[in-house]
């Protein structure tokens, strides 16, 4: 397929409501969405990289420069015939996971446009519909806490994935658990915490909770494996895995017995199936993780949590937990068993709609030759 021109368009989407963790509180969410043309198909992909280098050192700004200067223009009147051939172009990239991964998406649309297939079942998918969670932001009292738990439990979603931060932990888990003693609950600190804290994660661990979601620093393994060493309940690595490598190493010195995978700060589909594919030959189970995605990327998330050692559910909640009007269609809804449907039409399965995008867009530029 000879890949002849990238658009990339800036959005800034308004959340329905804000979304706080332990580095900031967001009321909109900006991202790059990559349009790529190639023998006469159009495929999508989001860019996850956020406005600020706050869940990672990615932003908007270094993705439009990384994608429009380089990886663009490695691709433009190229042959690509697989997406391992853009895996392979984009391997001297040292870091910028989020972009690369967002090219390498809109490829994966085309190839599955190509070949008549869904992605989820083009990547191996076992399941039609995933077990999806949702990850609650911190709220400003303990009370609106429990209250935004209690609308999304009413909603239907079995698994609640709490923010945490220092001063914001132990007394909200154990609110929580009085109310809801048996849901399935794990908390998530983005690295807000250190070595020194261990105590709390040992009250924690007597909290039956499916996971701690990265407590420590978000390089770190090292002290990640102290910890785990000291509590029951497993350590969930997020922010600290950027490639299998990192998984690899990760799990030789058992950092961790979980793994979120998100798409975005793997480097791309590719990368996140061979994470998915080494914790499962290691019996590590992984779960999909969110960036607040368009349906676009939530297309993709569901297509790779439809893999069978996603066993754990993922952070993919339905469209309208996230925005009014989303630029792409069809929304995603939750079944009433906590799942969500994967897409089984060509390609991604969503259709991005112009006007949409158009009453969102901030900037746009085109990559093509000549
Ligand atoms: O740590 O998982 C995280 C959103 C932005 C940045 C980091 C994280 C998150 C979420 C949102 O938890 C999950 C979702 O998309 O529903
Ligand atoms: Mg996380």
């Amino acid at each position: 397929m000879r890949i002849e021109a990238i658009t990339l368009h800036h959005i800034d989407m308004p959340l329905v409501a804000p979304f706080e963790t332990s580095f900031g509180r967001e009321t909109h969410r900006p991202c790059i969405l990559v349009e790529m043309r190639a023998d006469g198909r159009t495929g999508w992909g989001e860019c996850v990289a956020g406005a600020g280098p706050w869940y990672a050192y990615e932003t908007i700004g270094t993705a439009w420069h990384i994608i429009g200067e380089f990886l663009a223009p490695m691709l433009i009147n190229q042959d690509i015939d697989s997406p391992e051939a853009i895996v392979e172009r984009f391997a001297r990239v040292r870091g910028h996971p989020m972009a690369r991964a967002a090219v390498e998406a809109a490829f994966w649309d085309i190839f599955a446009q190509a070949r008549g297939v869904s992605l989820a079942r083009l990547i191996g998918a076992t399941r039609q519909r995933v077990s999806v969670g949702v990850s609650v932001g911190i709220e400003p009292t303990l009370a609106a806490q429990l209250e935004r738990i209690a609308q999304f439990v009413d909603a239907g979603y079995a698994r609640i994935k709490l923010k945490i931060k220092p001063g914001w932990d132990v007394a909200v888990v154990r609110a929580v658990r009085e109310r809801w003693p048996d849901i399935a609950l794990q908390v998530d600190a983005n690295s807000a915490y250190t070595l020194a804290d261990a105590p709390v994660f040992r009250e924690l661990d007597e909290m039956n909770l499916l996971l701690i979601e990265q407590p420590l620093h978000h390089e770190d393994i090292v002290d990640h494996a102290r910890l785990q060493s000291q509590v029951q309940t497993p350590i969930c690595l997020d922010e600290s895995i950027h490639s299998p490598d990192h998984a690899r190493w990760a799990l030789d010195i058992d950092a961790c017995r979980v793994i979120n995978i998100k798409i975005g700060r793997v480097g791309g589909l590719t990368a996140a199936r061979q994470i998915h594919d080494l914790c499962a030959s290691r019996g590590v189970p992984v779960w999909c993780g969110g960036m607040l995605e368009t349906n676009v990327g939530r297309a993709v998330n569901l297509a790779l949590a439809a893999l069978p050692n996603f066993t754990l559910p993922g952070d993919i909640s339905a469209s309208a937990r996230y925005y009014h009007h989303d630029i792409a269609t069809p929304d995603f809804v939750l079944n009433d068993d906590s799942t969500i449907t994967v897409p089984d039409t060509p390609g991604t399965g969503v259709v991005v709609l112009p006007e949409r995008l158009r009453a969102v867009q901030v900037r746009e530029m085109t990559i093509s030759k000549g």
